[in-house]
């Protein structure tokens, strides 16, 4: 059963310790490994007739209490964490799938995302394929016999394009498909794709849910017979386990995930407002705004726009560099969701390795320039932004 009360009150209980010692903060149980009672009870405990932890990669009370939150806030039954979101997708996608399988997926995903796609195709002939997904008769032309997964970014990284998420899972599970949402750009605050029909979300929890810059993580919650599933396969035996310290860390973190999302959210669209009006910007895109489709799926599915805002610099890759690199407040680094506010140019950084027509047909120009916007005051980012553009 979900916590109850509104979100900053929920978010502040279900990140909380239970009674440990009557700790307010919850425990850090960092342990490598568990001891029994008894060799029996060992072994009754590896044959699941006993309850009670054995190994920290099979299970842990402060990564369980991490999991826990972020299932009821996603609205799920169970959360499994992974060491990375990259560990969270390459775990769940191969728990899905087969050799001989395909999988669906939206116009564009994050680059490492792409790559371990590439690597499936490469390593266990599982094939995959783009499509925008855009209405049933599109779904429907790109599901082929052996597709078993369709796999949506919204928004997609880097594009920020909008996939509706009730419209692919009603057109998937009429196919008998399974779908896995990466909700990473939105948090279960401003958007819950299981709510819309979606069977697994994944977050890389590096970015807004760890929301400090000091994690790597990640997390898929689902169904608890596939959540179950997954702890005993891939995540045992594959082993991209979360630590105890770092669950601990989004757990601190997430106490204030609401408080943060309405801050990015409010400086994103001040920042956004701001940069569609300088001349030598063009192509601004914040999910926002958009065509008349886009804006009923963001009607629909989010609460929010999120915090990121892609544009390019009149100039292209040259200027949009030296735009950069005049940059003082706002940092030259991949990764979002931090309280800080992050720059980078997703051609020669996060999408690198997107082969260069790949890039174009997801809408990834030379040019584009993603910005992940921090809890900073909005006119102290944009007066940042005015005089690096004071140049070009
Ligand atoms: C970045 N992103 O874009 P880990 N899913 C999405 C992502 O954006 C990312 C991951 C998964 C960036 C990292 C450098 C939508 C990552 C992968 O980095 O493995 O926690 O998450 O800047």
């Amino acid at each position: 059963m979900g916590s109850k009360g509104g979100w900053n009150t929920r978010l502040t209980q279900v990140t909380s310790g239970g009674n440990a010692y009557d700790s307010l903060s919850p425990p850090l149980v960092q342990t490598s490994t568990f001891t029994f009672p008894t060799a029996e009870c060992g072994g009754a405990r590896f044959a699941g007739e006993q309850t009670g932890y054995v190994y920290t990669r099979l299970g842990n009370p402060t990564v369980d209490l991490f999991e826990r939150a972020i299932a009821d806030l996603e609205g799920a039954e169970d959360g499994l964490a992974f060491a990375s979101g990259m560990g969270a997708i390459s775990g769940t996608l191969l728990h899905l799938l087969r050799t001989g399988d395909h999988v669906l997926c939206s116009e564009g995903v994050y680059g490492s995302t792409y790559g371990f796609l590439q690597w499936m195709q490469e390593h266990a002939q599982i094939a995959h394929s783009f499509s925008p997904l855009a209405s049933e008769q599109e779904i429907c032309d790109a599901i082929g016999p052996t597709t078993k997964v369709i796999y949506v970014e919204t928004p997609i990284n880097p594009t920020l394009d909008l996939v509706d998420i009730e419209l692919v899972s009603r057109v998937a599970h009429a196919h008998g498909l399974m779908v896995v949402v990466d909700n990473t750009f939105m948090t279960p605050y401003l958007q819950k794709p299981i709510t819309q029909g979606a069977d697994i979300v994944i977050h890389s929890a590096t970015k807004y849910l760890g929301g400090h810059g000091d994690v790597i993580a990640g997390v898929a919650v689902g169904s608890q017979e596939l959540m179950q599933a997954m702890r005993i396969s891939t995540r045992k035996d594959i082993g991209a386990v979360l630590s105890p310290f770092d669950a601990w860390l989004l757990l601190r973190g997430m106490k204030t995930l609401a408080l943060r999302m309405d801050r990015h959210v409010q400086g994103a669209r001040d920042v956004a407002a701001w940069l569609i009006d300088q001349p030598v910007v063009s192509g601004v895109r914040f999910p926002e705004w958009g065509d008349e489709r886009q804006q009923e799926i963001r009607r629909r599915q989010m609460r929010g726009p999120g915090a990121l805002i892609s544009f390019e610099v009149e100039g292209g890759f040259e200027a949009g560099c030296r735009f950069m690199n005049r940059l003082q407040l706002i940092k030259i680094a991949v990764s979002l969701g931090d309280v800080q506010s992050l720059i980078q140019h997703p051609a020669s950084m996060t999408h690198c390795l997107v082969p260069p027509l790949e890039r174009m047909r997801m809408g990834i120009t030379d040019g584009l320039i993603r910005l992940s916007v921090g809890i900073e005051d909005s006119e102290d980012l944009i007066a940042d932004l005015q005089q690096a553009l004071a140049g070009e």
